[in-house]
């Protein structure tokens, strides 16, 4: 076996050692032979469960699907403790794998890759560390995470207060202890949406600040018996397949029925089913068109704001959080366990900064229009620089020196989410323009990965040191990401998926929104004819610079 730790010259350098870092350093190494190594920027494997610590952190996918699949025998040892799994136990899962297929020698931790210039001479990376590490590879894979750049707001005054103030992406390993606090949570996606019940239940008094209001559906978390891994792990073949087929990643069976063909007392019913259940199924598994026709879209949301309406006492507070300025699913949707009841509760609040904006944040608290809130701790649950934030944060130059980041000045620019013309030799786990955020994360992690080390394979076997996504390849990619968006409800938000949230970033949907299964599909399709749309061999000068019609496919 390769071992990478005192190389200087390797094959391949991954970045993160999260699910993605951990899967292409298994593979490369351990399958396809060569040398490899991974830079990790914390002390431990994880990523985004390795950060992302805040009180009430849990996936909102099954747990029993959000796991590896590659390995049976990982498959059938571990046991899921619930529905949905909390962070401690995702991360305990990738320590585990991290263990069983021996990967911790071949990663290098508490190392941030500052830089990563691609070298024409030679055809290799030229990777620089904050640690002063000088390597080359061939291959430069990232395995970054979509969501790992935390963005706190550029709030006026924060340097003077005189609390203590954290971001959820980075919340302190040894927790925080908000016993007898008064706490002001900013936010209210996925992570506010799961950290505020949470908090209300540990604080004295909890201030919500509320830019926008959010649907969410009831999670029904519950622990899981035997019994029921057993007949998960008897059947996993089947669902993984399934899963790997589907929309979103997930073994269900989508709904074949328009919320629009169906009587009243039908829908309401299906949507009462859904609601009981809990978790995504409500999306997926009640009506075909929720997603893409507004008219349809509105019976689901005006449902969810009707339950918002039943759950809060309070007239004026229910007001403040029924969603009416974007559709249901069109930002992240979000699954929650107690979040409206939350508001019922003697000592939480909620400030709608819409109406009253945050103007600053003083030595004692948040001041806004409306007057100041007196706050010990504040909790910025306000997101992320996703899907390039991270790619941003490291110099990375291609051909002619170009910077990524000039590269994507107007948006993220790849063939297939893997790969961008003018950065040879560079692949993307879960890059813009692939599925990924839209789906199951493992399951487009693992189809990635192995779509990547087949091609090192390919390339390898035939003696090709360089390759390159093709312009026009790309251009049409790209093209076909923003038809199948503008196809369905997604651009009627102000959601991370367009760079909303972030001040200055252009407004371009970035995930790839025709599902895991249609994707995996091209993906076969790229590798089967030989990598289509990519440039094989040295050859910048044999561009074909014909429109690639194969880079488009049909929306399932
Ligand atoms: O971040 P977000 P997140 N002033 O961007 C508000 C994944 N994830 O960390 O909607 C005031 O969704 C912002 O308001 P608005 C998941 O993919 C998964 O919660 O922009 N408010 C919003 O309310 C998720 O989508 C899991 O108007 C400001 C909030 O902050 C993604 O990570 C758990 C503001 C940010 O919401 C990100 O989720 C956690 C400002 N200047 C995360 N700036 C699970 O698996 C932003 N906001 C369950």
């Amino acid at each position: 076996m390769a071992d990478s730790a005192k190389a200087t010259e390797l094959d391949a350098v991954v970045i993160g050692a999260g699910f993605s870092g951990l899967y292409m350093l298994r593979r490369l190494r351990d399958e396809l032979g060569v040398s490899a190594r991974v830079f990790e920027t914390g002390d431990e494997v994880g990523g985004t469960w390795y950060w992302n610590r805040y009180p009430g952190a849990r996936c909102d996918s099954e747990a029993y699907m959000y796991c590896f699949s590659f390995d049976k025998e990982l498959l059938q040892e571990w046991n899921w403790s619930g529905k949905y799994p909390e962070q401690p136990e995702i991360l305990r899962y990738l320590s585990h794998v991290a263990d069983r297929f021996d990967l911790r020698r071949d990663i290098q931790f508490n190392t941030r890759v500052t830089a990563a210039r691609f070298n024409e001479a030679t055809n290799r990376w030229e990777i620089e560390t904050d640690q002063g590490d000088h390597v080359t590879a061939q291959f430069l894979i990232t395995g970054i995470g979509c969501l790992s750049a935390g963005q706190v707001p550029d709030i006026k005054g924060l340097d003077t207060f005189e609390g203590d103030w954290y971001h959820t992406g980075a919340w302190p390993h040894d927790g925080v202890d908000l016993k007898g606090k008064r706490v002001g949570v900013i936010g209210t996606g996925s992570s506010g949406v799961q950290s505020i019940p949470v908090i209300a239940e540990q604080a004295a008094h909890l201030t919500v600040f509320q830019r926008t209001p959010q649907f969410t559906i009831p999670a029904r978390h519950h622990t899981v018996d035997r019994d029921y891994l057993n007949d998960v792990k008897a059947n996993y073949d089947a669902l993984w397949d399934k899963a790997r087929k589907s929309a979103g990643g997930f073994p269900v069976d989508p709904s074949e029925l328009s919320a629009l063909e169906v009587s009243d007392e039908q829908r309401q019913a299906i949507y009462e089913a859904g609601w009981a259940e809990g978790g995504f199924k409500f999306f997926f598994g009640s009506f075909k068109d929720i997603a893409v026709d507004r008219r349809a879209n509105d019976t689901a949301s005006e449902f969810i704001r009707s339950k918002i309406r039943e759950i809060v006492k309070d007239p004026a507070t229910a007001d403040k959080l029924v969603p009416t300025d974007h559709p249901f699913s069109s930002k992240r949707a979000l699954i929650d366990t107690n979040y409206f009841e939350t508001y019922n509760r003697d000592n939480v609040e909620l400030v709608d900064i819409r109406h009253s904006p945050i103007q600053e944040i003083t030595p004692k608290g948040i001041r806004t229009e409306d007057g100041e809130y007196e706050l010990d701790i504040i909790v910025f649950a306000t997101g992320f620089d996703a899907m390039t934030g991270t790619f941003f944060k490291m110099d990375i130059r291609g051909r002619n020196d170009l910077p990524l980041k000039e590269k994507w000045a107007t948006g993220p620019k790849t063939y297939l989410g893997l790969s961008s013309h003018g950065f040879p030799n560079m692949f993307m786990i879960t890059g813009p323009g692939s599925p990924s955020v839209l789906s199951n994360m493992p399951v487009s992690i693992e189809q990635h990965v192995e779509f990547i080390s087949d091609f090192i394979e390919y390339l390898r076997e035939r003696d090709i040191s360089v390759v390159e996504a093709d312009a026009d390849a790309e251009e049409a990619w790209v093209a076909h990401v923003n038809e199948i968006a503008n196809m369905t409800l997604y651009p009627l938000a102000n959601s991370w998926y367009l760079g909303a949230n972030i001040p200055g970033k252009p407004r371009v949907f970035m995930p790839y929104p025709g599902g895991v299964g249609a994707y995996r599909e091209k993906c076969d399709e790229v590798a089967a004819n030989d990598y289509d749309g990519f440039v094989l061999g040295n050859a910048s000068e044999h561009f074909a610079r014909v429109p690639h019609e194969s880079a488009r496919i049909q929306i399932p």
